[in-house]
Protein backbone atom coordinates (compact mmCIF):
# COMPACT_ATOMS: atom_id res chain seq x y z
CA UNK A 1 0.00 0.00 0.00
CA UNK A 2 1.55 3.56 -0.69
CA UNK A 3 1.35 6.06 2.19
CA UNK A 4 1.45 9.17 1.70
CA UNK A 5 2.86 11.82 4.13
CA UNK A 6 1.10 15.49 3.82
CA UNK A 7 2.80 18.14 6.77
CA UNK A 8 0.41 21.28 6.59
CA UNK A 9 0.47 24.51 8.25
CA UNK A 10 -1.88 27.17 7.12
CA UNK A 11 -3.02 25.66 3.95
CA UNK A 12 -6.39 26.38 4.16
CA UNK A 13 -7.24 27.19 0.70
CA UNK A 14 -5.04 24.38 -0.61
CA UNK A 15 -5.32 21.34 1.33
CA UNK A 16 -8.93 20.27 0.12
CA UNK A 17 -7.55 20.25 -3.81
CA UNK A 18 -4.82 19.00 -2.63
CA UNK A 19 -6.28 15.82 -1.54
CA UNK A 20 -9.11 15.62 -3.72
CA UNK A 21 -6.74 15.71 -6.80
CA UNK A 22 -4.32 13.39 -5.29
CA UNK A 23 -6.90 10.65 -4.29
CA UNK A 24 -8.45 11.04 -7.81
CA UNK A 25 -5.43 10.60 -9.62
CA UNK A 26 -4.39 7.51 -7.13
CA UNK A 27 -7.08 5.81 -7.59
CA UNK A 28 -7.89 6.12 -10.95
CA UNK A 29 -4.49 4.02 -11.31
CA UNK A 30 -5.81 1.54 -8.88
CA UNK A 31 -3.35 1.96 -6.73
CA UNK A 32 -4.77 1.21 -2.51
CA UNK A 33 -3.29 4.37 -1.00
CA UNK A 34 -3.71 6.40 2.73
CA UNK A 35 -3.03 9.91 3.12
CA UNK A 36 -1.63 10.67 6.46
CA UNK A 37 -1.77 15.04 6.94
CA UNK A 38 -0.04 16.74 9.40
CA UNK A 39 -1.09 19.74 10.90
CA UNK A 40 1.50 21.78 12.59
CA UNK A 41 -0.81 23.98 15.00
CA UNK A 42 -2.75 26.04 12.37
CA UNK A 43 -4.32 28.83 13.06
CA UNK A 44 -6.32 29.23 10.33
CA UNK A 45 -9.31 26.00 8.78
CA UNK A 46 -7.08 23.50 7.81
CA UNK A 47 -7.73 20.74 9.60
CA UNK A 48 -11.76 21.28 9.39
CA UNK A 49 -10.99 20.76 5.52
CA UNK A 50 -9.29 17.50 6.54
CA UNK A 51 -11.64 16.28 8.77
CA UNK A 52 -14.64 17.06 6.44
CA UNK A 53 -12.87 14.54 3.91
CA UNK A 54 -12.08 11.98 6.53
CA UNK A 55 -15.46 11.80 7.21
CA UNK A 56 -16.00 10.88 3.38
CA UNK A 57 -13.52 8.40 2.84
CA UNK A 58 -11.54 5.88 4.77
CA UNK A 59 -7.97 6.70 3.16
CA UNK A 60 -7.21 9.81 4.81
CA UNK A 61 -5.93 10.34 8.49
CA UNK A 62 -5.30 13.66 10.51
CA UNK A 63 -2.22 13.86 13.15
CA UNK A 64 -2.71 16.84 15.13
CA UNK A 65 0.98 18.27 16.33
CA UNK A 66 1.77 19.92 19.73
CA UNK A 67 4.09 22.62 19.60
CA UNK A 68 7.16 23.15 18.91
CA UNK A 69 6.62 22.68 15.11
CA UNK A 70 8.63 22.30 12.37
CA UNK A 71 8.62 20.44 8.81
CA UNK A 72 10.98 17.89 10.06
CA UNK A 73 8.97 16.95 13.09
CA UNK A 74 5.74 17.00 11.10
CA UNK A 75 7.73 14.44 8.47
CA UNK A 76 9.22 12.01 11.70
CA UNK A 77 5.34 12.29 13.27
CA UNK A 78 3.42 10.99 9.85
CA UNK A 79 6.35 8.52 9.23
CA UNK A 80 5.52 7.09 12.58
CA UNK A 81 1.65 6.55 11.58
CA UNK A 82 2.64 4.92 8.12
CA UNK A 83 0.70 1.54 7.26
CA UNK A 84 2.05 1.13 3.95
CA UNK A 85 4.89 -0.15 2.78
CA UNK A 86 5.87 2.76 0.19
CA UNK A 87 6.48 6.46 1.40
CA UNK A 88 5.46 9.48 -0.32
CA UNK A 89 6.91 13.12 0.92
CA UNK A 90 4.01 15.22 -0.57
CA UNK A 91 3.15 19.25 0.09
CA UNK A 92 0.50 20.52 0.83
CA UNK A 93 0.60 23.73 -0.73
CA UNK A 94 -0.30 22.42 -4.50
CA UNK A 95 3.53 22.67 -5.49
CA UNK A 96 3.94 19.14 -6.63
CA UNK A 97 1.94 17.22 -8.86
CA UNK A 98 -0.29 13.72 -8.45
CA UNK A 99 0.76 12.22 -11.46
CA UNK A 100 4.31 12.42 -10.48
CA UNK A 101 3.02 10.20 -7.60
CA UNK A 102 2.07 7.44 -9.77
CA UNK A 103 5.50 8.02 -11.53
CA UNK A 104 7.51 6.95 -8.41
CA UNK A 105 5.17 4.11 -6.92
CA UNK A 106 5.87 2.54 -10.37
CA UNK A 107 9.55 2.93 -10.31
CA UNK A 108 9.17 1.67 -6.56
CA UNK A 109 6.95 -1.52 -7.65
CA UNK A 110 10.22 -1.78 -10.19
CA UNK A 111 12.61 -2.92 -7.85
CA UNK A 112 13.60 0.98 -6.88
CA UNK A 113 13.79 1.23 -2.95
CA UNK A 114 13.86 5.08 -3.51
CA UNK A 115 12.69 7.87 -5.82
CA UNK A 116 14.06 11.51 -6.05
CA UNK A 117 12.40 13.95 -8.05
CA UNK A 118 14.47 16.67 -10.03
CA UNK A 119 13.10 19.83 -10.92
CA UNK A 120 16.33 20.21 -13.09
CA UNK A 121 16.52 17.79 -15.47
CA UNK A 122 15.22 17.07 -19.17
CA UNK A 123 11.45 17.09 -18.72
CA UNK A 124 11.03 18.34 -15.86
CA UNK A 125 8.54 21.20 -15.42
CA UNK A 126 9.14 24.21 -13.37
CA UNK A 127 6.52 27.21 -13.25
CA UNK A 128 7.09 30.29 -10.61
CA UNK A 129 10.05 29.72 -8.93
CA UNK A 130 11.32 32.92 -6.83
CA UNK A 131 14.94 33.67 -8.50
CA UNK A 132 16.28 33.84 -5.39
CA UNK A 133 15.19 30.58 -4.07
CA UNK A 134 16.35 28.95 -7.07
CA UNK A 135 19.69 30.35 -6.85
CA UNK A 136 20.37 29.35 -3.62
CA UNK A 137 18.06 26.16 -4.59
CA UNK A 138 21.49 25.40 -7.20
CA UNK A 139 24.23 26.50 -4.98
CA UNK A 140 23.37 24.59 -2.05
CA UNK A 141 22.62 21.50 -4.33
CA UNK A 142 25.89 21.43 -6.26
CA UNK A 143 27.77 21.39 -3.08
CA UNK A 144 26.40 18.69 -2.11
CA UNK A 145 26.79 17.26 -5.25
CA UNK A 146 30.22 17.54 -5.04
CA UNK A 147 30.88 16.47 -1.13
CA UNK A 148 28.88 13.64 -2.68
CA UNK A 149 29.88 13.18 -5.35
CA UNK A 150 26.10 12.15 -7.02
CA UNK A 151 24.89 13.45 -10.04
CA UNK A 152 21.19 13.41 -8.31
CA UNK A 153 21.02 17.02 -8.51
CA UNK A 154 17.70 18.20 -6.17
CA UNK A 155 18.62 16.33 -2.72
CA UNK A 156 16.99 19.08 -0.89
CA UNK A 157 13.33 18.99 -2.88
CA UNK A 158 11.09 17.31 0.04
CA UNK A 159 9.30 15.42 -2.74
CA UNK A 160 10.21 11.99 -2.54
CA UNK A 161 9.43 8.30 -2.31
CA UNK A 162 11.23 5.93 -0.52
CA UNK A 163 9.97 2.05 0.61
CA UNK A 164 9.05 1.86 4.34
CA UNK A 165 11.98 -0.86 5.08
CA UNK A 166 14.29 2.06 3.79
CA UNK A 167 13.29 4.77 6.03
CA UNK A 168 13.41 1.86 8.88
CA UNK A 169 16.69 1.59 8.22
CA UNK A 170 18.03 4.88 7.91
CA UNK A 171 15.73 6.25 10.82
CA UNK A 172 15.62 7.85 13.42
CA UNK A 173 16.14 11.05 11.85
CA UNK A 174 17.05 14.08 13.73
CA UNK A 175 16.05 17.06 11.72
CA UNK A 176 13.31 19.30 12.98
CA UNK A 177 13.02 21.52 9.67
CA UNK A 178 13.52 21.82 6.13
CA UNK A 179 16.65 19.88 6.54
CA UNK A 180 15.06 16.57 6.98
CA UNK A 181 14.64 16.35 3.24
CA UNK A 182 18.54 16.28 3.11
CA UNK A 183 18.74 13.97 6.06
CA UNK A 184 16.39 11.31 4.83
CA UNK A 185 17.88 11.27 0.88
CA UNK A 186 21.53 11.80 2.10
CA UNK A 187 20.84 9.04 4.33
CA UNK A 188 19.79 6.72 1.62
CA UNK A 189 22.38 7.67 -0.67
CA UNK A 190 25.59 6.62 1.19
CA UNK A 191 23.70 3.36 2.57
CA UNK A 192 23.67 2.92 -1.53
CA UNK A 193 20.32 1.55 -1.75
CA UNK A 194 19.02 1.71 -5.10
CA UNK A 195 17.94 5.37 -6.16
CA UNK A 196 15.75 6.47 -9.24
CA UNK A 197 16.42 10.30 -10.23
CA UNK A 198 13.07 11.17 -12.68
CA UNK A 199 11.66 14.85 -14.17
CA UNK A 200 9.24 16.18 -12.20
CA UNK A 201 6.73 19.22 -12.13
CA UNK A 202 6.67 21.55 -9.73
CA UNK A 203 3.98 24.84 -9.51
CA UNK A 204 4.91 28.05 -7.59
CA UNK A 205 2.29 28.85 -4.66
CA UNK A 206 -0.44 30.77 -5.34
CA UNK A 207 -2.03 31.08 -1.77
CA UNK A 208 -0.52 31.36 1.66
CA UNK A 209 2.85 32.10 2.58
CA UNK A 210 6.29 30.57 2.38
CA UNK A 211 7.35 28.90 5.80
CA UNK A 212 11.34 28.44 4.40
CA UNK A 213 12.95 31.19 5.93
CA UNK A 214 16.11 30.80 3.66
CA UNK A 215 18.36 32.81 6.68
CA UNK A 216 17.38 30.60 9.44
CA UNK A 217 17.64 27.74 7.93
CA UNK A 218 21.35 27.80 6.68
CA UNK A 219 22.72 26.68 9.44
CA UNK A 220 20.32 23.34 10.19
CA UNK A 221 21.14 22.32 6.56
CA UNK A 222 24.65 22.84 6.71
CA UNK A 223 24.86 21.16 9.92
CA UNK A 224 22.75 18.19 8.53
CA UNK A 225 25.02 17.96 5.53
CA UNK A 226 27.80 17.82 7.55
CA UNK A 227 27.27 15.49 9.72
CA UNK A 228 25.86 13.00 6.38
CA UNK A 229 29.21 14.16 4.85
CA UNK A 230 31.19 12.68 8.31
CA UNK A 231 29.54 9.25 8.44
CA UNK A 232 29.99 9.16 4.68
CA UNK A 233 33.44 9.61 5.16
CA UNK A 234 34.21 7.37 8.23
CA UNK A 235 31.59 4.82 9.16
CA UNK A 236 30.01 3.76 5.83
CA UNK A 237 31.15 0.90 6.54
CA UNK A 238 29.50 0.19 9.82
CA UNK A 239 25.96 1.52 8.05
CA UNK A 240 26.55 -0.92 5.30
CA UNK A 241 26.88 -4.24 7.43
CA UNK A 242 23.58 -2.83 9.44
CA UNK A 243 22.38 -2.81 6.05
CA UNK A 244 23.17 -5.65 4.72
CA UNK A 245 22.42 -8.00 7.69
CA UNK A 246 19.16 -6.33 8.50
CA UNK A 247 19.79 -5.00 12.12
CA UNK A 248 18.71 -1.78 12.09
CA UNK A 249 16.97 -0.72 15.06
CA UNK A 250 13.54 -0.76 13.89
CA UNK A 251 11.95 -0.44 16.78
CA UNK A 252 12.67 3.12 17.47
CA UNK A 253 9.11 3.24 15.39
CA UNK A 254 7.93 2.39 18.62
CA UNK A 255 4.18 3.93 17.54
CA UNK A 256 3.66 2.38 14.40
CA UNK A 257 6.11 -0.56 14.48
CA UNK A 258 4.33 -4.07 15.05
CA UNK A 259 6.23 -7.00 15.38
CA UNK A 260 2.92 -9.33 15.12
CA UNK A 261 0.73 -7.73 12.57
CA UNK A 262 -2.67 -7.82 12.74
CA UNK A 263 -4.67 -9.69 10.20
CA UNK A 264 -5.98 -5.99 8.91
CA UNK A 265 -2.07 -5.50 8.14
CA UNK A 266 -1.65 -8.64 6.71
CA UNK A 267 -4.65 -8.52 4.04
CA UNK A 268 -3.11 -5.18 3.56
CA UNK A 269 0.16 -6.47 2.32
CA UNK A 270 -1.40 -9.47 0.52
CA UNK A 271 -3.62 -6.84 -1.12
CA UNK A 272 -0.33 -4.81 -2.15
CA UNK A 273 1.88 -7.89 -3.40
CA UNK A 274 -1.31 -8.57 -5.68
CA UNK A 275 -1.38 -4.96 -6.59
CA UNK A 276 2.35 -4.69 -7.47
CA UNK A 277 2.14 -8.00 -9.66
CA UNK A 278 -0.70 -6.82 -11.73
CA UNK A 279 1.58 -3.54 -12.31
CA UNK A 280 4.49 -5.72 -12.94
CA UNK A 281 2.29 -7.53 -15.40
CA UNK A 282 1.10 -4.26 -17.20
CA UNK A 283 3.22 -3.93 -20.36
CA UNK A 284 4.26 -0.16 -19.58
CA UNK A 285 5.81 -1.65 -16.34
CA UNK A 286 7.82 -4.19 -17.69
CA UNK A 287 9.18 -1.70 -20.57
CA UNK A 288 10.43 0.19 -17.90
CA UNK A 289 14.76 -0.41 -17.38
CA UNK A 290 15.75 -2.64 -15.01
CA UNK A 291 17.20 -1.05 -11.90
CA UNK A 292 20.55 -1.90 -12.78
CA UNK A 293 20.56 -0.43 -16.51
CA UNK A 294 20.00 2.75 -14.34
CA UNK A 295 21.55 2.78 -11.34
CA UNK A 296 22.98 5.78 -9.90
CA UNK A 297 26.40 6.40 -11.81
CA UNK A 298 28.59 7.64 -8.75
CA UNK A 299 30.97 9.92 -10.28
CA UNK A 300 33.70 9.32 -7.61
N1 LIG B 1 3.14 20.30 9.60
C1 LIG B 1 3.94 21.28 9.13
N2 LIG B 1 3.99 21.51 7.83
C2 LIG B 1 4.80 22.48 7.38
C3 LIG B 1 5.60 23.25 8.24
N3 LIG B 1 6.31 24.14 7.50
C4 LIG B 1 5.94 23.92 6.23
N4 LIG B 1 5.02 22.94 6.16
C5 LIG B 1 4.38 22.40 4.96
O1 LIG B 1 5.41 21.97 4.12
C6 LIG B 1 5.12 22.26 2.77
C7 LIG B 1 6.23 23.11 2.18
O2 LIG B 1 6.30 24.35 2.88
P1 LIG B 1 6.35 25.75 2.10
O3 LIG B 1 5.99 26.84 3.04
O4 LIG B 1 5.53 25.63 0.85
O5 LIG B 1 7.87 25.88 1.74
P2 LIG B 1 8.43 26.23 0.32
O6 LIG B 1 7.88 25.28 -0.69
O7 LIG B 1 9.90 26.29 0.44
O8 LIG B 1 7.87 27.70 0.09
P3 LIG B 1 7.06 28.26 -1.18
O9 LIG B 1 8.06 28.57 -2.22
O10 LIG B 1 6.31 29.47 -0.70
O11 LIG B 1 6.10 27.19 -1.62
C8 LIG B 1 3.75 22.91 2.77
O12 LIG B 1 2.81 21.90 2.57
C9 LIG B 1 3.62 23.44 4.19
O13 LIG B 1 2.29 23.53 4.62
C10 LIG B 1 5.53 22.98 9.65
O14 LIG B 1 6.18 23.61 10.48
N5 LIG B 1 4.70 21.98 10.04
MG1 LIG C 1 5.93 25.26 -1.20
Amino acid sequence: MLSVVIPACNEEANIGRCIDELLAVVQQQGIRCEIIVVNDNSTDGTADVVQARQVASGRIRLVHRRPPGGFGRAVRDGIRHVRGDIVVIYMADLSDDPRDVVTYYQKIVAGYDCVFGSRFMRGSHVEKYPPLKRLVNRVVNRTVQLMFCTRFNDLSNAFKAYRTSVIRDCGPYRASHFNITLEMSLSALIRRYRIAQVPIRWYGRTWGSSKLKLREMGRKYLCTTLMLFFQRMLISDDLMAERLAGHSEVDWHRDGYDPEPSPEQLLDQLESITEEIAVLNEPSASQQPTPSNDLPAETC
